[in-house]
């Protein structure tokens, strides 16, 4: 990849405030050599734990994996600042893995809309994303709109869940780091199990770096286990007793934090008098416009200006009775010099011997301007950045004109998820027959 240090963010970000992402036109030197479509099918790197999930014969070691699926498809993004590239109305992505396939398509450009299908033989896994981009002045915060559902086909059950945001610090100053915060809720729509798992802001002192804890429950919201861990590094879990004895035994651990991770509450309000004088005396404010607890700055303030906030190892947790669910693979030992891509990442740009044949024309391995900064040919890949921009603008002129041309998706359909009740893209079929046709010509 290319050095950064002679490019300013700012420079860009600052005329396209309250702009969507799909409109910003960022110099090619802040992508990854990536599209959006691939990006999101990292969500899969860690498809085996629905494999594990499906072999479960209780519904509640089901929500475990699903629950340790769902925050392995965020690990990805540690460190990742590369923007992925807007993909292009029509384009599509496939992978085919021994475990599972997976298509992918963009459905809409404004609003950029995302949707993907996978199947593997024991799941489908399928969603669509729309990614919401808020500026906040020295950060930007990501929604990723749309829900995701997992099928588990042997056991006839359903589950649904929103991922959490997102938010890139120090657009202005600073090192850029991201960090992922909210609740994602994930739902058994046929026991009526539910997960609610917490993905913590970084903090005053950064102790919730990365941190996610939540409890699964069943249909009378009892609590049945818990599960904690770091969305960057694995996932435990252990029974409500344990869980409870534990946190008795540790209280004085926890105390002069003024919280114990079952307690959720961020506001200064309760925020004992000793952290309060610590505060002072490190001169983090407390802003005026946004409440400290829901304010995407809040993280960044814990590291001070234009610092990254560091992980406080002291404070780690195993509880007894507890198993690993999930631990993430270790990141290449080169990464740093390939966007700090995972191993699953690098393999996903890859054409195979024989692929050219099979792939669809619209597939991004065939994008030019990725493929060129993949090579590290970055002028090229502007020029070609900007000759598909303009392509697609001139095609999308083209259509408004003439009646009946309007583009419709080719593998989906917008339709309503019989789960959650709310709009989503539903997979059509047949992609994996590969009669194309004639391609739509979009490169
Ligand atoms: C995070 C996980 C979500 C889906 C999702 C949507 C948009 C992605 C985001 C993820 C990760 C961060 C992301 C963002 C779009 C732009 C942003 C890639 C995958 C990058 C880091 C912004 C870079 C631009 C800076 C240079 C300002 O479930």
């Amino acid at each position: 990849m290319f050095s950064r240090n002679d490019f300013s963010i700012w420079s860009v970000l600052k005329n396209c405030i309250g702009k969507e992402l799909s409109k910003i036109t960022m110099p090619v030197v802040f992508n990854e050599p990536l599209s959006f479509l691939q990006r999101m099918v990292e969500y899969m790197e860690y498809a085996h734990l629905l494999r594990n999930a499906s072999e479960q014969p209780d519904p509640v070691l089901r929500m475990q994996y699903v629950c340790a699926f769902a925050v392995s498809a965020l690990a990805s993004n540690w460190d990742r600042l590369g923007k992925p590239f807007n993909p292009l109305l029509g384009e599509t992505y496939e992978l085919e893995r021994p475990d599972f396939r997976v298509v992918c398509e963009q459905v809409s450009h404004h609003p950029p809309v995302s949707a993907f299908h996978a199947d593997g033989d024991d799941f489908i896994f399928h969603g669509s994303i729309h990614p919401k981009l808020k500026f906040w002045g020295k950060s930007v915060e990501i929604q990723p709109k749309g829900t995701v559902t997992v099928q588990l086909p042997k056991w006839g059950e359903v589950y649904t869940w929103s991922n959490v945001n997102c938010c890139v610090h120090n657009i202005i100053v600073g090192k850029l780091w991201i960090e992922q915060y909210g609740t994602m809720e994930i739902v058994n729509h046929s026991t009526g199990h539910k997960a609610i798992l917490t993905f913590k802001p970084a903090g005053w002192f950064s102790k919730d770096l990365h941190r996610v804890e939540g409890f699964i429950m069943d249909k009378h919201k009892k609590r049945l286990h818990f599960l904690y861990g770091k969305w960057t590094e694995f996932i435990r879990c252990t029974n409500y007793a344990s869980y409870e004895e534990y946190f008795k035994e540790n209280a004085h651990k926890f105390k002069s934090e003024g919280k114990g991770p079952s307690n959720n509450s961020d506001s200064p309000s309760h925020t004992p008098k000793k952290v309060l004088a610590k505060l002072n005396s490190l001169k983090v404010g407390f802003k005026s416009q946004n409440s400290v607890s829901d304010s995407p700055e809040y993280g960044a303030e814990a590291a001070g200006v234009g610092e990254l906030p560091k992980c406080d190892s002291t404070y780690s947790i195993d509880i007894p009775n507890s198993t690993t669910l999930w631990e993430a693979e270790p990141r290449p030992a080169n990464c740093s010099e390939y966007y700090q891509f995972t191993l699953f990442a690098m393999s996903l740009n890859e054409i195979e011997p024989g692929m050219e044949k099979k792939l669809c024309s619209t597939d991004c391995r065939l994008r030019p301007d990725i493929r060129k900064l993949e090579n590290g040919d970055l002028d090229g890949a502007a020029a070609e950045k900007t000759r598909l921009e303009e392509k697609q603008r001139e095609t999308r002129k083209a259509r408004k004109g003439k009646k009946g041309m309007d583009w419709t998706p080719r593998w989906f359909c917008l339709g309503t998820n019989p789960y959650t009740g709310q709009e989503d893209w539903l997979y059509t079929g047949g992609y994996w027959d590969r009669n194309f046709g004639p391609d739509p010509q979009i490169f």
